[in-house]
């Protein structure tokens, strides 16, 4: 689908034509979003379906997802339906950052799927941003990438805002653990590429 080509692209600005398909590994990089300065933590996941307790992991622990599929394989951007469902079913929350990739952009002539196809899905999925990214040309590869992103600052700072009383009364008493986090000068956030 070429998440690892994607990830590449994003975190070291190079094309790497041959990824080793099994290899799943994770990267931090600093981006401006919005003129905010963010920490991002990268999973490029190596789709290992049998490994479900893993995806579960993974699935929990991060905050936005970039659900990638191939605009040249109608059967890559069905297989995104299950895992959506299942990140949705997971965090209990409709709403969970997404951001849908179509990549592979470059290759028009084997298209697949077209834009209204995937638009379709996105809507279907609550009207999640689609973008159509190529690795190969490094097109749209930063803007997927701040996308996800941006959402998962907006969620963040909801849950923050919702959360603010609570927090209060905790800094009333001196939490150490607040302290620490407080004095934390940039935000992370965590990403997981499906
Ligand atoms: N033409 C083209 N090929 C790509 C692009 N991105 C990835 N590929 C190719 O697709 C294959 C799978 O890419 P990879 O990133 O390893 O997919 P992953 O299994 O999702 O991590 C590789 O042979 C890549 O060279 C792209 O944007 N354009
Ligand atoms: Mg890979």
């Amino acid at each position: 689908m070429g998440k690892s080509c994607l990830t590449a692209q994003f975190v070291q600005g190079v094309w790497i034509e041959r990824y080793d398909p099994t290899i799943e590994d994770s990267y931090r990089k600093q981006i401006d979003v919005d003129g905010r300065q963010v920490i991002l933590e990268i999973l490029d996941t190596a789709g290992t379906e049998q490994f479900t307790a893993m995806r579960e992991l993974y699935m929990k622990s991060g905050q936005g997802f970039l659900l990638v599929f191939s605009i040249t394989s109608m059967s890559s951007l069905k297989e995104l339906n299950e895992l959506r469902e299942q990140l949705v079913n997971l965090k209990d929350d409709p709403n969970v950052p997404i951001v849908l990739v179509g990549n592979k952009s470059d290759l028009e002539q084997d298209r697949q799927v077209s834009r209204a196809d995937a638009f379709a899905v996105s809507q279907a999925w609550g009207s999640v941003p689609y973008y159509e990214a190529s690795a190969r040309r490094r097109a749209n590869v930063n803007e997927v990438f701040v996308d996800v992103c941006r959402q998962i600052i907006a969620a963040q700072d909801s849950r923050a805002k919702n959360g603010d009383d609570r927090r209060r009364r905790r800094q009333d008493g001196g939490d150490d653990r607040n302290r620490r986090r407080k004095g934390r000068k940039k935000k992370t956030g965590q990403c997981v590429i499906l």
